[in-house]
């Protein structure tokens, strides 16, 4: 296996493994040691089959089902996103994924179906070194804080409540996911590594703060989180593989593409409740 880091502070690119079929516990150990060291891993054409996909995501743990987006009709730990079939824009906003659980995903697997020739790449950027260059007396302050996560911030009826069903769908989903709070730094379980633990996507207000003070800090810590210099671009070709840390690591996907078909599959991998 060949691993070659891509900027100073996310993602790395492997070559000289297969994903398809099960990865050795040599190899699984060794693709685990380097999501923690760069949090983000790219694994060019490896066409996975969706039930590929899920046995791979599922070496990491346990899966999780999402409430709105569909399950893919040969493995339902699949979801299926298709720019002809949903809407996407929501994903253009930095965000980190399914923070409005007890227990967010410790990572995801995406596997590229259908992507453009150009444009439609993929961001992340690395939450532990935002933390990590803010000023002591920030840090300090920011300790302390929890901020509230909330499925709707992303889900909004106008977009996701079109149809009856969809209604039926969506009310389930926020009545069985009621707003939660989760620490504002959060520590890694594995690396004992600090990250902001805010994203634009979900997070709605920092508890126990006035609205205008939550607006201002918020706003403060979305935009120094998401500079480029804490973040990796990714320019997709079909079947490319990425695999992330979603517990110190935000992502968008860029929605520069129009009316071109792109198609994603992504298994999502329980973690646990962040501290
Ligand atoms: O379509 C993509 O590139 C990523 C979409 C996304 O936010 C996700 O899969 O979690
Ligand atoms: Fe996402």
């Amino acid at each position: 296996m060949n691993i070659q880091q891509l900027t100073p502070n996310i993602g790395a690119e492997i070559e000289g493994i297969d994903l398809n079929g099960l990865v050795d516990h040599a190899a699984l150990s060794q693709i685990h040691n380097a999501l923690l060291q760069h949090h983000v891993l790219f694994f060019r054409q490896q066409f996975l089959e969706p039930k590929a996909q899920r046995n791979l995501a599922a070496q990491f743990g346990d899966l999780h089902i999402h409430p709105i987006y569909p399950p893919h009709p040969d493995a339902a730990e699949i979801m299926v996103l298709d720019s002809h079939q949903q809407d996407l824009r929501d994903n253009e906003l930095w965000h980190t994924d399914v923070t409005f659980i007890e227990t967010p995903p410790l990572g995801c697997v995406l596997s590229a179906q259908k992507v453009p020739d150009y444009g439609g790449d993929t961001l992340w950027v690395s939450a532990a070194a935002a933390y990590r260059d803010l000023s002591e007396p920030i840090k300090q302050l920011l300790l302390g804080l929890s901020a509230s996560h909330d499925i709707s911030k992303s889900f909004p009826d106008v977009r996701y409540a079109r149809t009856e069903e969809e209604r039926q769908k969506l009310l389930s989903a926020k009545q069985k996911n009621p707003p939660i709070s989760h620490p504002l730094v959060r520590t890694h379980p594995v690396t004992g590594e600090k990250a902001l633990f805010v994203n634009e996507g979900f997070t709605t207000h920092i508890d126990g703060l006035s609205r205008c003070e939550s607006d201002a800090l918020l706003d403060f810590l979305f935009k120094h989180s998401t500079q480029p210099k804490y973040a990796v671009r990714w320019h997709w070709r079909n079947g490319d593989v990425a695999i992330w840390d979603n517990r110190i690591t935000q992502h968008l996907a860029n929605f520069d593409y129009g009316d071109v078909h792109r198609v994603m599959h992504r298994a999502t991998i329980i973690g646990d409740k962040p501290y």
